[in-house]
């Protein structure tokens, strides 16, 4: 399921184009005497303990595979090609006049409060529920985005600063989707003065009113900026997007291979967020990247498994500040396996998918729906999905697919699945 943040996505396939304007000149805004870094980098292998994650509270539901995967700090290995662009990041911030303090090592376990009740994600949100998010407990998880970090900094009253991390969702499968990425978090605050304007202004009022299109104005510059610094010129465009702690909310896409990706969410903060967070009178911006969809542009990379791959095949082709293409070590032959199924009106399509993942780990390329229909008589559904099982470096064997294909179709039971 992609519902994610977007509780009611406009349907908007409007494509604002980018705006030409300069930065909005703004003066420097945070604490003076705060180090640069407030958590320290490297200091991310200290959450890579399994134990953490897979415990036997009744609510767990991270699965081992996962569980592997926490704190191993990519995005802080400067010759890995998420530290790569986080650096890259980096420096173009560094060159605004702001002063963007950085958070690139905070726990990635948050409570409900800091990952949706803080950013007004009601609780009967579907990226709430355990069929969407890994649950430690009843109250803490996986983050399932940076914004996570959003409302504490502003509490702890930071105008601007950016914040990287892994964050984890259950999610379909394919080569740019993995239950494990990398998201970076934006937010600059601007002077309550310069938008004094807007004090009070809710909803299309405050949508329509000079304050908020500076704001967003600010917020696309900024942002086409970054584009630019990582790509050079490369197509890219807008479109309206809903989350529920931006007003209004935007995201953005790139031309990659002929398709459009999605790359970033972002919009002006919403006033209640930042109510909640005791900084109501101010107004500002916010945006999380992929630092996944990023690299695979910025490196050519094909499948987003790579990123996690040990093969020094994969990791000796990456230099620190260093942009090159990546060249694949060999594409070796998919194996395509089928199966349908009788599914009950419980069923959760993520839990299939995981399911997968857990038998055949990375193996499995891709997951897709190839045919669905519901018998008149009997009122049941079936589904039928194509498994692509695939190794990054080295040929499968029939054999081997067909045992973990035999396991799927005998496991699929415990999820109320009847194979056909
Ligand atoms: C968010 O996560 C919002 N928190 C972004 C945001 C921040 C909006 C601040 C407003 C203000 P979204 O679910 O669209 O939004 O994810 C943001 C980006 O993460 C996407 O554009 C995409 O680049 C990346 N992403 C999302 N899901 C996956 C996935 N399964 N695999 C890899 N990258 C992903
Ligand atoms: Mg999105």
């Amino acid at each position: 399921m992609k519902i994610l943040y977007v509780l009611a996505l406009v349907d908007s396939t409007a494509v604002l184009g980018f705006s030409s304007g300069g930065k909005y000149a703004f003066a420097r805004s945070t604490r003076p005497g705060t180090p640069l870094f407030s958590t320290a980098t490297g200091q991310q292998a200290k959450y890579a303990t399994p134990e953490r994650y897979v415990t036997d509270h009744p609510n767990n539901n991270v699965p081992p595979h996962i569980a592997a995967l926490v704190g191993r700090g990519l995005h802080e290995r400067a010759d890995h090609p998420l530290g790569i662009i986080r650096a890259k990041i980096n420096e173009y911030f560094s060159s605004l006049p702001e002063d963007y303090q950085t958070f690139d090592a905070e726990d990635p376990i948050v409570t409900c409060t800091q990952c949706f009740d803080d950013l007004r994600i009601p609780p009967e949100h579907p990226g709430r529920s355990p069929s969407d998010t890994y649950y430690i407990s009843e109250d803490t998880l996986l983050r399932t985005h940076t914004s996570a970090h959003q409302s504490h900094h502003l509490r702890d009253g930071y105008d601007a600063f950016l914040c990287a991390g892994d964050v984890y969702r259950r999610d379909e499968i394919d080569s740019s989707h993995y239950p494990a990425f990398h998201q970076l978090e934006g937010v600059k605050l601007f002077p309550a003065e310069s938008v004094a304007g807007a004090d009070g202004l809710k909803g299309e009022a405050w949508i329509a009113s000079p304050e908020c299109a500076l704001i967003a104005k600010d917020l696309k510059a900024t942002l086409e900026g970054l584009m630019d610094h990582l790509f050079g010129p490369v197509e890219k465009r807008w479109a309206d997007d809903y989350f529920p702690f931006t007003e209004p909310s935007f995201e953005c896409e790139i031309l990659y291979q002929g398709e459009w990706l999605e790359v970033l969410g972002c919009g002006v903060v919403h006033a209640e967020v930042l109510d909640m967070a005791g900084r109501g009178d101010r107004r500002g911006w916010a945006f999380g990247l992929g630092l996944e969809r990023l690299a695979m542009v910025l490196f050519g990379i094909p499948d987003i498994r790579l990123f996690w791959t040990d093969d020094e095949r994969f990791s000796s082709q990456f230099k620190s500040g260093e942009i090159t293409t990546f060249k694949s070590y060999s594409k070796f032959p998919p194996v395509f396996k089928d199966i349908s199924m009788w599914v009950p009106e419980t069923y959760v399509e993520n839990d299939f998918f995981e399911m997968a993942r857990g038998i055949a780990g990375d193996l499995v390329e891709e997951t897709k729906l190839i045919d669905e229909f519901t018998n008149k008589k009997t009122g049941k559904t079936s589904k039928a999905y194509r498994i692509t099982y695939r190794s990054m470096d080295r040929s499968l064997t029939n054999d081997e697919i067909d045992a973990m294909q035999d396991q799927l179709r005998d496991d699929v039971v415990k999820l109320g699945l009847e194979v056909r």
